[in-house]
């Protein structure tokens, strides 16, 4: 099944490239999975990672220099790889078993044998580094890199599937990480406990573990564990584990004790996050999605005490927003912040966030087959409680209620949807959740 899905992926991929070639005039593309980069003044690599719009058509994420090529009206791509003997290193990874049948696999020994081979057509070459040394203009040319990434918004079935997947892989390891929370570990050990329950080494994150415990809470992108163990008041978790590449992106918030004020606030947030969910649609726009999240933050902060005035005033002033100061959502795939959630055409022509959100990372409307995350958060954060204390509202905020939450951090609660052709959304993380409950 997962092989039929993959080649029907490739035929899909194949198909929307021939269309790139149509508008751009070239007669084919090449795509490179990078180079390993070495340690300045050393001998030890990077963990190697290959680029977004290579793991896209081919599931070997640690393979360094393999090439994917598409020639104009061409029945298969083909596919390069790198193959030398080293007895130094583990064997490069193969790809999962079928999937090689997508394409025509030529092996190459080095790097004069690949540009002979590569020589010769009109081609686009999307890199990082330019290792074939062709002409600058054909080298990433954002004429090409407009269009694939106007491509990307809508995900082939396949590409659901990996996503989906990689929502189910990463529940046990959210679930071990509550655990090792409420048993008093510190974020190190946390973060450990949840790679060990999804199996992976740290560099096969789709990003660095967020594990922030009690006012870590509040530092969005928290990747500097601790190892101190603290006394657990509260507990945030951002990760996702990555299926043939894809990732899945999960924030969860737990309050150590169930019956404390934390808690029942964790638990709103929770509803408005679940309404939230059910606003996208096809057409629908982020930005307005995104204001009415604003709005719905400003209403818990309100229900809580925290703001003594109405949730219009808290979001036309920006206080709401200083609470929650980042973007409802984003797009998900091979990038964790999937590319192309600006553009408003496959000229390249960009749908610039609003200037009163300017963190806000999706503005064009939603198109099917697109998976979003929705992630709206609440935190108490110092640098901006101080600025909002000097300001002129400050008589609106009860200032001895921001004091008790403090310590706590803060909340942000975050799932992957799929914006189906149907019109209907499928909540990939509450599924997987409810799937092992
Ligand atoms: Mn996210």
């Amino acid at each position: 099944m997962v092989v039929e899905l993959y080649t029907q992926h490739i035929f899909e991929k194949s198909a929307r490239f021939q269309t790139i070639l149509e508008a751009t005039g070239y007669q084919g593309i090449v795509v490179g999975s990078g180079e390993t980069k070495m340690q300045f003044q050393d001998d030890m690599a990077y963990p190697f990672k290959a680029n977004p719009y290579f793991r896209e058509w081919v599931p070997l994420a640690t393979r360094s220099g393999c090439y994917l090529q598409l020639i104009k009206g061409a029945s298969k791509p083909r596919l390069f790889l790198l193959t030398v003997e080293d007895i130094w290193h583990t064997a490069p990874e193969s790809l999962p078993e079928g999937f090689e049948q997508a394409f025509e696999v030529i092996e190459y020994a080095n790097l004069d044998e690949i540009k002979t081979m590569l020589e010769g057509t009109n081609s686009a070459f999307i890199n990082e580094t330019n290792t074939l040394d062709i002409a600058a203009e054909d080298w990433n040319p954002p004429a090409v890199i407009h269009q694939i990434d106007y491509q990307r918004r809508g995900k082939t079935a396949y590409e659901q599937a990996c996503v989906r997947e990689a929502n189910r892989g990463a529940v046990p390891a959210h679930r071990a990480a509550q655990q090792a929370f409420m048993a008093g570990a510190s974020e190190v050990q946390i973060a450990a406990a949840y790679l060990a329950a999804c199996d992976c080494r740290e560099s096969e994150m789709p990003y660095g573990i967020i594990a922030g415990v009690n006012e870590h809470a509040a530092v969005l992108h928290h990747h500097n564990l601790f190892k101190q163990p603290q006394t657990p008041r509260s507990f945030l978790i951002d990760a996702g584990v990555e299926v043939n590449g894809y990732a899945s992106d999960i924030t969860r918030t737990y309050a150590y004790d169930s019956g404390s004020d934390f808690a029942a606030m964790i638990e709103l947030v929770n509803q408005k996050q679940l309404e939230l969910c059910a606003e996208g649609g096809i057409g629908k726009s982020p930005v307005d999605i995104h204001v009415l999240s604003q709005h719905k933050i400003a209403e818990v902060l309100i229900d809580f005490d925290v703001l003594r005035m109405s949730a219009e005033e808290a979001v036309a002033n920006s206080i709401a927003a200083s609470f929650y100061p980042h973007g409802l959502g984003h797009h998900l795939g091979c990038n964790v912040h999937d590319k192309g959630g600006q553009l408003a055409n496959a000229e390249g022509d960009v749908l610039p966030p609003p200037e009163k959100y300017p963190k806000l990372r999706s503005g064009a409307p939603m198109v099917a087959n697109q998976i979003h995350t929705v992630e709206p958060g609440l935190y108490f954060i110092p640098a901006y409680l101080e600025k909002l204390k000097a300001g002129e509202h400050a008589h609106l905020i009860n200032w001895s209620r921001v004091d008790e939450f403090v310590p706590y951090g803060g909340i942000r609660i975050e799932d992957n949807i799929i914006v189906h052709a149907d019109g209907s959304l499928e909540n990939l993380t509450r599924d997987a959740f409810a799937a092992t409950t």
